[in-house]
């Protein structure tokens, strides 16, 4: 699984239309990764969305990513779910997903990580590193305790929060699998110059 350009995605007030076109504008412009994250939608609604947004990713062989509801990702057969405190115990989810299905966990604390791991998570978002609009975080992630995570598990491991093109040099040398994005690209005014830029950036840095 490539990590690099993990999309995540939010719909502020796009139609579904819009929000759809900025979806498949980033996997034409080379995202290696998405991650559909509804909060607040009935599941119907979640089921549909998926339903399309996965139309779009397999069109550009991008994996899809579930964020919460594994019901969800195997009601439209993506490629995984990712989960957090508030959710299923990782291992119960490793269980109902199976051992094929992608198993991403939010991860804030070494100790974390590492049950996380034990407990079968295939890849860490850790976070928020920086100040986000995007998600209410009490606690934010030091670039401390990202590498510290990094050393003490063996799994990818994908910055989130706040990351900006302008702060991807700040993970120059710390060997992250990648990083996940939400507003930059999003809401970018151009969403493929965006991608290409994030793209072309991440070549020095994660080199
Ligand atoms: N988890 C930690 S920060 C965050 C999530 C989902 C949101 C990141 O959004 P942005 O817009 O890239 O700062
Ligand atoms: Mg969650």
């Amino acid at each position: 699984m490539n990590y690099q350009l993990y999309l995540v995605t939010n719909r502020y007030n796009d139609s579904d239309t819009e929000f759809l076109k900025h979806i498949e504008q980033a996997c034409g412009a080379g995202v290696t990764l998405v991650q559909l994250r509804e909060k607040d939608v009935s599941t119907g609604r979640y089921y549909d969305l998926a339903q399309q947004v996965k139309t779009v990713t397999d069109r550009y062989h991008v994996p899809l990513i579930i964020d919460d509801r594994i019901d969800v990702c195997q009601a439209v057969d993506a490629a995984g779910v990712h989960i957090g405190d508030a959710d299923l115990p990782v291992a119960v989810a490793r269980k109902l997903l199976g051992p094929d299905k992608i198993l991403g966990v939010s991860a804030k604390s070494v100790a974390r990580a590492e049950a996380a791991a034990a407990a079968g998570a295939d890849y860490l978002g850790v976070g928020a590193i920086y100040p986000t609009q995007t998600k209410v975080v009490t606690h934010r992630t030091s670039i401390d305790t990202l590498k510290a995570i990094i050393t003490a598990v063996n799994i990818p491991v994908v910055a989130i929060g706040g990351i900006k093109e302008h702060r991807l040099n700040t993970f120059t040398d710390i060997p992250i699998a990648g990083v996940a994005v939400v507003s930059e690209i999003m809401q970018a005014p151009n969403v493929i110059t965006k991608v290409h830029q994030l793209r072309e950036t991440l070549k020095g840095v994660m080199a």
